[in-house]
């Protein structure tokens, strides 16, 4: 032992001096390495430049990172259940999961495919984020004032969705197209009657920003025949009005493998065309407005025979199972990949509209519905390779990128002039891909992520499920370059959405009191002072509060078979100052940030003496931030009395001690301030937030010395003691944050300034 320590020891002098080559030796690192490790290495402390929100596929939550940096920040949760945030374990935020349920039936998994961030202009604006779920289909709504989850909506007429989120450019409407046909409405009816019975749809659904929240009776939608419709994307520009979904098996193929048919990747795929399809929505929320939709479960839907007389909707034929359906930033370009070609079609929306002002159509569908004709709107074909399926776009005018799935590459090419510019390999198998702001408006160029659907040999290996990979590249130059490798330990990636990271302008804390899920002031918070208990029959109301470190009321005593409801309002006002709440065996997690109020009820169906604490390491007397739910059995005769009584008896000694202790402790204190007040403290918004949070745990120490003193008084050295103890508590945490924002002051160079 002694000789492995020396012989450390002597090591240690040598490591220290290894030097930039000797770490590029020893991890086999070349240039490049280095210069992808500069372009992505964050210094501590450092910020990201952009945020991504990244679905987690079959996880049902949102992924939040940073570019360049790859470093995770936060998931949010919105078809799942998540306990770190409470998520799903607190009253406020079950309702909202349980929004989700479809036909009485809980749901509580989602498979998130694209989000889509706000616009204005089509351009994110950092407000509101949107995502799907494919295989219940339904539309989360997350404010990006708090990143929760505020919302979920039930498309009331389909039974399976694939083409949402993707929103309007001034998040006028939030667009989910369907996926697998159905009887709309959620019905029934046999697979002989598939082409007259069965329908697609695509759903518009209202956004009311000044609300946050999609409003459901100003929603509609649009009756599709059954072609299977993908993914979709809202006009700009010129095309603003407009949206084009795409669409697969138009050969409406249904299958039966049991029956010897040959499955429906055969049918679905045999024909070398399938349909984009071409919405006027503008005219469509006319139509409804007008009263020209018929009622499916009490939702406007326009019927397809309205929608042609109308002159609203229109298909061109596409390549061979398409898949992405991308708009140009101008809004002058329809981008549409076909899974099973190697090219990408371009369509030029000048060219569609003049042939439907022209009324040229090539033919019409069995449904009636003007079929255009591709060659008369195509702009260009771009041969790229095998599998096109997604494209982002660059900030420099006519650049794309599209992924390719079979190839294993993302391809960079002119889409003006159709010429292949760059290729570069991706491991493996990419789905989507996304630049900064790539689907916007004004996309941000610099930096391109391959969201790949398999990881392969990429990463240690941790069993047959291996992880997702993010690969960020460096678009900035003519010739893309990877960069990093990121695992990500969650569902497939699909889609993701970025945007330039100082747009998004999240709260720190809340208003005093607030239900965090309703975003509204919670009628079941009290400030400190008023907390109390409320009985009822069979019934325990607990309004309560938790500041560092402990909660108000501490005790709470219910009889066997009580319905107890905790509502726990956090009363700091710093920054990070987050509590948690959990009753043993009784409750799952709240997570109480400042100034959110938060809650828990359940039957005390089992007698005990159940301790509650707070779950978040939240200051050095964290682990003393507990209490007890004393569960009485039924029927039961108190024989002593159920106040807790004090084990360790206090003495004057002891509270003279404690007496001299503090005051010691206040010197320091008034030092730090005197040093802070000296300073231009007040330039430093993060310092006036801790100074305010300071002067709350003086005023508090105050309070607590006032009973200390009143103790003393009567002589009572136990009470005295004890509150000699909790004055102490006080002075630590001011001390604790005075010490903060010293460091604070001294690290950003603050300055004395002259009384
Ligand atoms: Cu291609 Cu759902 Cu957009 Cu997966 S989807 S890749
Ligand atoms: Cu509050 Cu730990």
């Amino acid at each position: 032992m002694a000789l492995a320590t020396l012989i450390g020891m002597g090591t240690v002098g040598a490591f220290a001096a290894e030097g930039l080559e000797d770490v590029m030796k020893r991890r086999g690192l070349s240039q490049k390495d280095l210069l992808a490790a500069a372009k992505t290495y964050t210094p501590t402390g450092g910020r990201d430049e952009f945020l991504v929100f990244s679905s987690s596929g079959q996880a049902g939550q949102i992924m939040v990172y940073g570019i360049p940096s790859m470093r995770i920040l936060k998931y949010v949760s919105v078809f799942t259940p998540e306990p770190w945030q409470g998520f799903g374990f607190d009253e406020e935020s079950k309702k909202i999961l349980r929004q989700g349920d479809i036909d009485g039936r809980e749901i509580n998994w989602g498979d998130t495919h694209h989000p889509a961030l706000s616009e204005t202009d089509g351009k994110p604006d950092g407000e509101y984020l949107f995502i799907n779920d494919k295989a219940n289909p339904r539309v989360g709504v997350v404010s990006l004032h708090d990143f929760e989850t505020q919302q979920i909506v039930v498309n009331p007429i389909l039974q399976s969705e694939h083409g949402g989120t993707f929103v309007t450019p001034n998040t006028e409407y939030v667009i989910e197209a369907a996926q697998y046909p159905g009887v709309l409405g959620r019905g029934y009816a046999p697979l002989s009657e598939f082409n007259e019975k069965f329908r697609g749809a695509v759903t518009y659904w209202k956004f009311d920003r000044s609300k946050g929240r999609i409003d459901p009776a100003k929603s509609f939608s649009l009756e599709l025949p059954p072609y299977t419709q993908d993914l979709t994307d809202a006009g700009k520009g010129p095309s603003d009005g407009w949206s084009f979904t795409n669409s697969f098996c138009a050969e409406r193929y249904v299958g039966g493998i049991e029956q010897g048919k040959p499955p429906f990747e055969a049918g679905c795929s045999a024909n070398d065309a399938d349909y984009l399809h071409v919405i006027n929505w503008k005219k469509a929320a006319e139509l409804v407005a007008a009263g020209k939709s018929v009622k499916i479960n009490g939702h406007d839907v326009v019927p397809i025979k309205t929608a042609v007389e109308e002159g609203i909707l229109f298909l061109i034929a596409e390549p061979k199972s398409p898949h992405g359906a991308d708009v140009t930033p101008d809004g002058k370009y329809i981008i549409v990949g076909g899974k099973l070609d190697t090219n990408v079609s371009v369509y030029s929306w000048e060219k569609i509209k003049a042939a439907i002002d022209a009324k040229q159509y090539a033919s019409k569908d069995p449904y009636g519905i003007p079929i255009l004709d591709m060659k008369q709107v195509l702009h260009t074909q771009v041969q790229l390779g095998l599998g096109p399926l997604h494209t982002q776009f660059d900030s420099k005018p006519c650049i794309a990128y599209t992924s390719l799935y079979v190839d294993s590459q993302v391809a960079k090419y002119d889409y003006c002039a159709g010429k292949v510019l760059d290729k570069i390999s991706v491991h493996y198998n990419i789905g989507h891909l996304m630049a900064m702001e790539g689907d916007s408006a004004a996309p941000g160029g610099h930096y391109l992520v391959a969201l790949n659907k398999l990881a392969i040999d990429r990463f240690n290996p941790v069993g047959p499920l291996h992880p997702q990979n993010h690969q960020l590249i460096d678009i900035s130059g003519d010739k893309m370059e990877l960069l990093y490798d990121m695992p990500v330990p969650l569902g497939e990636p699909h889609y993701a959405a970025s945007i330039a990271a100082d747009k998004v302008k999240p709260l720190i804390r809340y208003k005093y009191g607030t239900d965090s899920r309703t975003g509204q002031a919670s009628p079941d918070a009290v400030r400190p002072g008023s907390e109390k208990i409320v009985r009822e029959p069979g019934k325990v109301t607990v309004y309560g509060t938790a500041i560092r470190s402990h909660f108000t009321p501490e005790i709470v005593e219910a009889n066997e078979g009580d319905i107890v409801t905790f509502h726990i309002t956090n009363a700091e006002r710093a920054e990070d100052e987050t509590h948690g709440f959990t009753v043993s065996t009784y409750s799952g997690n709240l997570s109480l940030e400042p100034g959110k109020t938060a809650s828990v009820t359940f039957k005390a169906d089992r007698p005990g003496a159940f301790s509650f604490y707070c779950t978040e390491f939240c200051s050095a007397l964290h682990l003393e931030m507990e209490g007890y739910l004393m569960v009485k059995p039924k029927g039961l005769v108190e024989q002593t009395s159920t106040k807790a009584t004090d084990s360790t008896v206090y003495t004057k000694a002891d509270f003279d001690k404690q007496y001299t202790t503090n005051l010691e402790t206040q010197k320091v204190i008034d030092t730090v301030v005197k040093y802070i007040m000296s300073t231009n403290y007040k330039d430093f918004p993060t310092v006036v937030a801790l100074v305010e949070d300071a002067v709350d745990q003086l005023n508090f120490a105050k309070d607590a010395k006032g009973k200390t003193d009143e103790a003393a008084k009567k002589e009572d050295w136990q009470q005295g003691t004890l509150w000699a103890n909790q004055w102490w508590q006080y002075q630590v945490k001011a001390a604790d944050i005075g010490l903060r924002v010293k460091t604070y002051l001294e690290e950003h160079g603050a300055k004395t300034v002259a009384k």
